[in-house]
């Protein structure tokens, strides 16, 4: 088995110290930084979201496995900070939003924006509209939610009423992302942007502000 397989296997297993030292070798070995994380670790969380789904696995393997991948991403996030571009010096708050739990993703998304230097006011999860509000004033140019649950989605049209409401919405940007968010999602709710994977919440973040 290749070692980026074995990352994936091991992740789906939860067994958080195999997985850091197997990212390490891998990198050693001449890995990138981002098959690492796309092929193995991210690779790995498909596969339990599927087990999951299937009810072939319960929520404690579901925890463990969160736990690996957090164990992954501590080598990786070093690196992923080193590999960032140039300083665009635009403030982003982002946060999961209120009922969800889920940070894994919305961590990647600021691990990738931190990188490509921005600056990042995270405000972790189940955060209520009015945290996003408070913290958008405070200076931020977009205010990027994050939810994974059909449930939590509906939660992101409140934050950018709240938003309009503060008088905030020209001003401020508001990007969506998360498994089960659409580009169709984010037009139907009024989102200024949407994207589909941390990467690409990078290009959104410039394109809303204008820098390319
Ligand atoms: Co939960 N969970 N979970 N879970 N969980 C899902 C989301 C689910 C799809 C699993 C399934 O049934 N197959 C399902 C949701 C079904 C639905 O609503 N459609 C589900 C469920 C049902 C639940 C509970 C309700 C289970 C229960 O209690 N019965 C419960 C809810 C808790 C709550 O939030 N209130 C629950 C709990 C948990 C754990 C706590 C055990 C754990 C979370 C641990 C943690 O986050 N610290 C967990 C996990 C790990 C998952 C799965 C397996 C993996 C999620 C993940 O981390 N993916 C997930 C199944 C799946 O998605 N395959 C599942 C990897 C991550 C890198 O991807 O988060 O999509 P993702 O982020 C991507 C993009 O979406 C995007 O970029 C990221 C990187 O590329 N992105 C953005 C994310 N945010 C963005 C923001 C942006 C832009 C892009 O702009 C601002």
């Amino acid at each position: 088995m290749g070692i980026l397989k074995a990352i994936a296997e091991d992740l789906r297993k939860g067994e958080a110290s195999k997985v850091k030292g197997l990212v390490q070798a891998a990198l050693d070995e001449g890995a990138s930084v981002e098959d690492v994380l796309n092929e193995g670790l991210i690779a790995g969380m498909t596969m339990v979201g599927e087990l999951f789904k299937e009810n072939e696995i319960f929520l404690p393997e579901v925890l463990f496995a969160g736990k690996a991948m957090e164990a992954g991403m501590e080598i990786l996030r070093p690196l992923m900070l080193k590999a960032g571009g140039q300083k665009v010096k635009a403030r982003i708050v982002l946060g999961t939003v209120t009922g969800d739990i889920h940070n894994i993703g919305k961590n990647l998304v600021r691990i990738m924006l931190e990188g490509a230097g921005y600056e990042v006011n995270d405000l972790g999860v189940d955060v209520p509209p009015q945290r996003f509000v408070d913290a958008a004033a405070d200076g931020a140019q977009i205010v990027g939610m994050s939810a994974l649950l059909t449930t939590t989605m509906q939660r992101m049209k409140p934050v950018i009423e709240a938003l309009e409401k503060a008088g905030l919405k020209g001003r401020v940007k508001t990007m969506i992302g998360g498994a089960i968010v659409t580009q169709q999602y984010a037009d139907e709710i009024g989102a200024d942007g949407y994207a589909p994977d941390a990467g690409s919440a990078v290009d959104k973040a410039k394109e809303l502000l204008g820098l390319r």
